[in-house]
């Protein structure tokens, strides 16, 4: 298994920590997002993935985009440790608390969007921050209400063992600090960080940790 994936990359993140709680052994392929104007802008990359972004994860020839796509199918091709619970309803409500960072928060803080936003409409670097952390903070605060609202709060977001829903979450909190939210108002979001980042699959998935940090 390959995953082109880059240090820093939030949704890469995400699946190195799925790969990593499976247990399953992969190769990196590191795709620099800055390097020479950007890796996956260039026309081998784009040949992997249209989209021009990371993650893409190579499994027997077949080539997986989306971060949550390749996490569902190393859910369903590696069904242990389940990142999911069974229960429908239970289901999801972890995919809906997966999505509130991965739908709503991470894709209008992106890089490609924020360098859209500043050279389009000429914004200056802290009118840039303000607006990341503006979408980042709406999406905490609804995941923090959500996480207390629900009675299977545990260690993690739902129950006490990591699901779907941290694994979003964890990585999104990197970009968080890096725009200069304030999480302090975020109590169960980073206690459940905590309890994330002392689980091994969490901590060697983490951008300082991987083979092409800076
Ligand atoms: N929805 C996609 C998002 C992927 C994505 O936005 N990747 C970012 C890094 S976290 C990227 O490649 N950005 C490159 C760019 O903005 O040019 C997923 O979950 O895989």
């Amino acid at each position: 298994m390959k995953l082109y994936t880059f240090f820093r990359s939030s949704a890469s993140f995400r699946v190195r920590i799925a790969l990593n709680l499976k247990n399953i052994p992969y190769d990196q392929a590191p795709i620099h997002l800055r390097r020479g104007g950007g890796e996956q802008l260039m026309a081998a990359y784009k040949a992997i993935n249209p989209q021009a972004l990371v993650p893409a994860l190579e499994d027997n020839g077949s080539i997986l985009t989306q971060s949550l796509a390749i996490i569902e199918y190393l859910e369903e091709k590696y069904p242990q440790p389940p990142i999911l619970p069974t229960d429908p309803a239970d289901k999801a409500l972890v995919r809906s608390m997966a999505m509130v960072i991965a739908c709503e928060v991470h894709p209008i803080q992106n890089l490609r969007v924020l360098n859209y936003v500043k050279a389009t409409y000429n914004q200056t670097d802290a009118q840039v921050n303000q607006w990341a952390q503006h979408w980042i903070d709406l999406g905490l605060a609804a995941l923090e209400q959500m996480i207390g609202a629900q009675s299977k709060r545990g260690k993690f977001c739902f129950g006490d063992s990591p699901t779907l829903a941290d694994i979003c979450l964890v990585p999104q909190l990197g970009n968080a600090r890096r725009y200069g939210c304030d999480l302090a108002k975020y109590a169960s979001i980073l206690e459940i960080e905590k309890n994330c980042m002392a689980l091994p699959a969490f901590a060697a998935a983490a951008p300082e940790k991987q083979p092409d940090a800076e």
